[in-house]
């Protein structure tokens, strides 16, 4: 929502953009309002950045690229990048609290996210250095060599569901190349982008390097990736934005990596550790309240183990704590937005209403604390018709269908039955099921026996509607760095 004035109290937050090292208020002089999702009330304002800010976080980063950062010595890249990386843990509280007021999730999840985004800067510190050339065997007459430079300046558009996380992990690589970057928040969870922005300034980051302008897709994420200066685009979110996102990149013959919606199945076969299985089933869909694109939000299970698989999986759903990210003891969170919400229970409501049988949840609910809040109880609904809504689209919400298979080749087929392919994960003991599995399931990512089992180490990305480009691991380095052979007759 855009505001002039309001009585919401910012004083704990930033509320401008971010631009060539300072604090800039938006050229248009309009803030908006984030909201508190476990509590449904605004908390804090942010700038409401239209595309002259855009212009000034660009221009900001082409300088910052040519003139220092992408001359500047891989091996010193490296140092304040990993300085980044203590100054944030130092500031794990601060970061998890504005984390979990802009998003709903909880602060046991948002603390975890801090400290994965720490993790990120430092291993693409220890990246900066390492990005050696090659030389081509043209024989005695010929020297030929290539090397990697930096791509120039990047744009990082950043969802809600992992604020922080999300923007590290782009960012991060792309410092390391030697790039600069804006980033633009999601309209719903502005403050983390902006706080980590200050702290890369405060480990030695040179003004401009790293800009972020705030705002809401259309009047600052479209003005930045349509952007004539700007050289490569990575989007973290939906797919129909993500292919916006594609075409005004494809305009400047702009590179992209999009990271975008998932429906991954989780396969449980009958040889599972059955514990294991239903406590990663759980984790898998209701992390986050589900809000996750690598989210387990279909179980593919095989029918000897499927009656007491429920069982035992809804008793140990209805011991989650639901209420707000701050509580003691609440291990589930909101839903973000009233928007989101809506789309959720449509989805649930729709289900129900063609006879799917929900076993457990499947309503909204409040924080039982305090009456407030958007939130959604965690829901499953057994034996779902693979053609069914609820299993070929993203809800993006603590919704699990449940699928029904009587062999491993029907569990790689219902595993394989939607358009996306993000993450899968499995569950047998059996290595050789495990790695059949792994070699026919259409994903980025398979995870046997610990759902999201991976770290930044880890290439992640997704095939077909769930995206193009991977991220973390060094290869996520490559997005950001062109290739720039030299030939010389001896
Ligand atoms: O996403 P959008 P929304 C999915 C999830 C969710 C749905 C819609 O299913 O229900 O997407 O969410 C910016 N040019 N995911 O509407 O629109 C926007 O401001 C440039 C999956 O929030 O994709 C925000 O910063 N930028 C997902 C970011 O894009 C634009 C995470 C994401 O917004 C833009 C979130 C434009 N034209 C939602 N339009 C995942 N993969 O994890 C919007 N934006």
């Amino acid at each position: 929502m855009t505001v002039q004035s309001s009585s919401v109290a910012t004083e704990e937050w930033p509320s401008g953009h971010f631009i060539d090292g300072a604090w800039r208020k938006p050229r248009s002089g309009s803030l908006m309002e984030t909201y508190d999702p476990g509590k449904a009330e605004p908390h804090a304002q942010f700038a409401a950045g239209t595309s002259d800010d855009v212009a000034d976080a660009v221009a900001s980063a082409r300088r910052a690229e040519e003139t220092v950062w992408g001359k500047s010595l891989p091996a010193e890249r490296g140092r304040i990048l990993m300085r980044a990386a203590e100054l944030i843990r130092q500031n794990v509280e601060r970061l998890a609290r504005a984390e979990v007021l802009d998003s709903g999730k909880t602060l046991e999840e948002a603390r975890g996210d801090v400290r994965g985004s720490a993790r990120t800067f430092e291993y693409y510190a220890g990246a900066a250095d390492k990005q050696e050339g090659k030389a081509y065997p043209l024989g005695p007459d010929y020297t030929s060599y290539s090397i990697a430079e930096p791509v120039g300046v990047t744009a990082h558009i950043v969802p809600w569901n992992y604020p922080l996380s999300t923007a590290c992990r782009s960012i991060a690589p792309a410092l390391a190349a030697g790039c600069t970057a804006i980033v633009k928040p999601a309209e719903q969870t502005p403050l983390t982008a902006l706080l980590l922005a200050e702290i890369l300034v405060r480990a030695g980051l040179p003004h401009g390097v790293c800009n972020v302008v705030t705002g809401t897709g259309i009047s600052a994420g479209a003005p930045l990736v349509s952007h004539p200066d700007v050289r490569h685009v990575t989007f973290t979110g939906s797919t129909v934005t993500g292919i916006n996102v594609m075409k005004a990149a494809a305009q400047n013959i702009a590179s992209v990596t999009l990271e975008l919606g998932g429906k991954s199945p989780n396969i449980v076969l009958a040889d599972a550790d059955i514990d294991l299985a239903v406590g990663n089933v759980i984790g898998a869909i209701f992390e986050n309240a589900g809000q996750i694109c690598s989210a387990g939000s279909r179980l593919v299970i095989e029918r000897s183990i499927h009656a007491e698989f429920i069982e035992r999986l809804v008793a140990r759903v209805r011991q989650l704590k639901i209420g707000h990210g701050l509580t003691e003891g609440v291990n589930f969170g909101a839903i973000n937005s009233k928007e989101h919400l809506n789309k959720i229970a449509s989805y649930v409501e729709g289900a129900k209403a063609r006879g799917v049988e929900v076993v457990t949840g499947g309503n909204e609910t409040v924080d039982p604390v305090t009456g407030k809040g958007w939130f959604f109880e965690p829901t499953i609904f057994d034996a779902v018709n693979w053609s069914d809504p609820i299993v070929q689209e993203e809800i993006f919400g603590p919704v699990l269908a449940v699928q029904v298979v009587d062999s491993i080749e029907e569990a790689v087929a219902a595993a394989n039955c939607t358009n996306y392919a993000l993450v899968a994960g499995l569950f047998t003991k059996d290595l050789s099921k495990a790695h059949r599995i792994a070699r026919d399931v259409d994903a980025g990512q398979v995870f046997v026996n610990e759902y999201f089992a991976g770290g930044v180490e880890t290439p992640f990305g997704g095939n077909r509607q769930s995206g193009i480009g991977r991220e973390k691991g060094l290869i996520a380095l490559a997005s950001y760095c062109r290739t720039k052979s030299v030939t010389i007759r001896i």
